[in-house]
Parts: C-alpha cells; sequence; structure tokens
C-alpha cells in the first residue's frame, strides 16, 4: 500500500501540517453512470474535506477488457480486472464499491464479507429484503464497514431538512409526500434489457421505478420521519412488450413502469408517494414536502440548493414561505467548498458521502445508510409491490 509522507501546505494564510493520510485502496466493480460519480467522489474528497484517509484508485473491474481500462485510463485507476471473484480476492483492495445491475449485489457483497472487505454498495440494497436480510447477515457477522449509496440525503438542503426536524421546527408531523418523475421510457421503440438498459429488465433491476426512484424518495422519507408501518399501491407497466436488446426477441415487459402509493408512518403522519418515467418534460423531478404542526419544508431536485421553510412561528404580518439558499458556511457541508453563497449540485452529494464514510472509519460510528438501514427501505418496496400485486393493504416487513 503506499503511504503518502507528511507535508506541509499553505492554507488560507496559516500554516498548517497535514497529516500523513492512510490509503483507502479501492476496486470499483462496473464502470456505468454509477461508476463515474462514485470515481469522481473518490477523486475530489480529499481536497474539499481534512480527512485521515485518503481512497486510492486501485482496480477497476468489468468484463470488457477494452472498455473497463478505458474508464480506468480516464479516473486513473492503477489496474484492471475482468472478474469481479479476481478483485474481491486482491489483498491490495479494501473496499469493494459494487456498481453493478441490482441482480449482482448480493452475491458480491457476500463474497466481500467473506475476504473481509468493507463495502460500498450502489442502491438498491438488493433485488428484494429476503436478498438483503442475507446481506446485513454476512457483513455483520464479518464486522466489515458498509454503506447503500442513496446520496440526496446529503444535498445540503435536505441535510438542513433533517436537523431542522430534529430541532423540533416542524413540531408534530402530519403529512410526508414525495415525488420522483421522469420521462425517458416513452418510447415503444426503447428495447428492454442488456447494457444502459437493464433498469427496464425485472430480471435483472427487481423492479421497476418502485426499486429505482421511489427506493430514493423512501430512503429519505424514513431518515428524515422515521419507519412506514403500512402501505397500498398501485402500479401500472404502460408499454407491455418490448424488444430485448440482448435477444432481438419480443418479450412481456414485466417492470412498474409507474408507482402511487399511500402509507402510514410510525409516528402517526400519512405518506403520499409517486414515481413515474412517464412524466413527460420531467427527467429526475425528485420533490418532498413535510407538513407539520408549527410548519412545513418542501424541497426540489431541481433546485437542489433551496430549502423551502413556512415558520408558522413568524409574526402574521410578515409569515410565509421563506427560499432557504443552502450555501452559507453554517449550512450542512458548505464550509468545505467555496464561499458563502456559491452553489454546489449533484456531484457533490457523492463526495459527500464519501467524507462521512471516511470519516466513519476514524471514529468508528458508523455512516449512513448502512446495509440495515437500506434494508428497512428495501422491506418497504417490497410491500408496496405486494400491495399492488394484491389490491390490499400490506404491512412492511
Ligand atoms: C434512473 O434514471 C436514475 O439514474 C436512477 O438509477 C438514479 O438512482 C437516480 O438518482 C437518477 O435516475
Amino acid at each position: 500500500m503506499i503511504q503518502i509522507p507528511a507535508f506541509k501546505e499553505l492554507d488560507r494564510n496559516k500554516e498548517k501540517i497535514i497529516m500523513a493520510k492512510k490509503p483507502l485502496n479501492i476496486g470499483m466493480i462496473g464502470y456505468g453512470f454509477m461508476g463515474r460519480t462514485h470515481s469522481n467522489a473518490y477523486c475530489k474528497v480529499n481536497n474539499f474535506f481534512d480527512l485521515e484517509y485518503k481512497p486510492v484508485l486501485k482496480a477497476a473491474c468489468a468484463r470488457n477488457a477494452e472498455r473497463v481500462q478505458a474508464f480506468a485510463d480516464t479516473w486513473g485507476y492503477e489496474s484492471i480486472e475482468t472478474d469481479w471473484r479476481a478483485l474481491v480476492a486482491r489483498e491490495d483492495i479494501d473496499a469493494v464499491d459494487i456498481c453493478t445491475p441490482n441482480n449482482l449485489h448480493k452475491e458480491i457483497a457476500l463474497a466481500c464479507a467473506e475476504a473481509g472487505k468493507m463495502i460500498l454498495c450502489e442502491k438498491p440494497l438488493s433485488m428484494d429484503a429476503a436478498e438483503g436480510e442475507e446481506m446485513c447477515a454476512a457483513v455483520e457477522a464479518a464486522g466489515v464497514p458498509n454503506i447503500v449509496w442513496y446520496n440526496y440525503r446529503r444535498v445540503p438542503a435536505v441535510t438542513l431538512a433533517k436537523q431542522l426536524i430534529d430541532e423540533g421546527k416542524l413540531g408534530r408531523i402530519f403529512h410526508y409526500r414525495a415525488q420522483f418523475l421522469q420521462d425517458w421510457t416513452i418510447s415503444t421503440d426503447l428495447p428492454q434489457g442488456g447494457e444502459a438498459l437493464w433498469r427496464l429488465d425485472a430480471s435483472v433491476a427487481g423492479s421497476g421505478v418502485t426499486g429505482d426512484l421511489l427506493a430514493h424518495c423512501i430512503d429519505t422519507a424514513i431518515w428524515l420521519n422515521g419507519s412506514i408501518d403500512s402501505v397500498s399501491a398501485m402500479t401500472e407497466t404502460f408499454i407491455k412488450e418490448r424488444v430485448h436488446q440482448d435477444t432481438g426477441e419480443v418479450m412481456p415487459v414485466t417492470i412498474d413502469d409507474a408507482c402511487t402509493f399511500m402509507g402510514r408512518f410510525s409516528n402517526g403522519s400519512l405518506a403520499l408517494f409517486e414515481s413515474t418515467r412517464y412524466a413527460r418534460g420531467h427527467k429526475a423531478l425528485y420533490t418532498l414536502e413535510i407538513n407539520g404542526e408549527k410548519g412545513s419544508l418542501r424541497w426540489d431536485l431541481h433546485d437542489l440548493h433551496r430549502l423551502e421553510y413556512f415558520d408558522h412561528g413568524d409574526a402574521g404580518t410578515v409569515r410565509g414561505w421563506k427560499s432557504i439558499h443552502v450555501t452559507d458556511g453554517d449550512h450542512p457541508y458548505m464550509s468545505n467548498w467555496w464561499v458563502p453563497g456559491l452553489q454546489i449540485g449533484y456531484e457533490h452529494t457523492f463526495v459527500h458521502q464519501v467524507a462521512d464514510f471516511l470519516k466513519s472509519l476514524e471514529t468508528g460510528e458508523p455512516a449512513g445508510p448502512t446495509f440495515r438501514d437500506a434494508l428497512e427501505t428495501q422491506k418497504v418496496c417490497d410491500a408496496v409491490l405486494a400491495s399492488a400485486n394484491s389490491s390490499s393493504w400490506h404491512n412492511v416487513g
């Protein structure tokens, strides 16, 4: 493992000793969109956060040697593997980042746990809760640090919402509603399955929008407002057959193209969630709103640096929705970036996740969502799909 020597650096006019960093050797499996967001985060994190550990991009792994080599060259991985088992077996890998399609998460995670590797797993945790249970048992028995990439928790405005709720600013919560809307699968000509389109193949993805998009909304909701106890859902598959990209055969589509559900949180508040890939005009519109006795909060991914806040405690004459520009030094994560008033974006949420994960290695305090936290989300997804299938209410877990 590479040892980085201590060196001196001028930091904002103060001379500061930067201690030697402990290398954390990363093995990345997969090189799609998420492989890029995570790699970017590993590259940037030590430029902005003061941490003991420094990720070292040791190896990237995927089946196609030429393409994974190109990915490794772009991001600076030192080596490549074409078999994930070989990567997991390598002694010079400390942490494995699972960025494969969902149907491989479990097998890889179990092998990593057995090999004593830390795991950073792309969301959703698993194809279903039963797989998730096995994954939790494996990482907990092995005692390996683990985290799932539900990145939207770490948008500073969303983290600020968490702080305000925990401070009691909203009081008793009555309603939680969230939407995640896209429009990229409307064309009937779009094939299903195979590279880049595996999200449309239930045997690889586990489900459609429920596991891919609603899982984000559910993770944030549980984090902000506690457990969800019961759900009543409906799903729809608008385009019933598509050509499978791998075989050229026309096959039934078995994912949920859209899903709407209502539910009850353990704290007595009501939930309303909607997700679809058929909302023409919307590319990635994740919105959430929480209404409490003393106030409300609203957030929108298309304007991600703003948190809207209504405080009923304000004097009546000036009471109204405030739009907080979450870019000041005392806002979550922001003191690590530029100067007050300058906003950051989507990619930074992944940097925050890596920073929190590395910090957790220093403190021994796990950074969430751990596999166990993400299993809760998986259980809600399972209950949603079961409810839609049976047209009846389902309890979670
Ligand atoms: C799907 O289009 C997708 O890329 C999800 O898989 C991601 O998790 C979400 O953040 C954006 O949309």
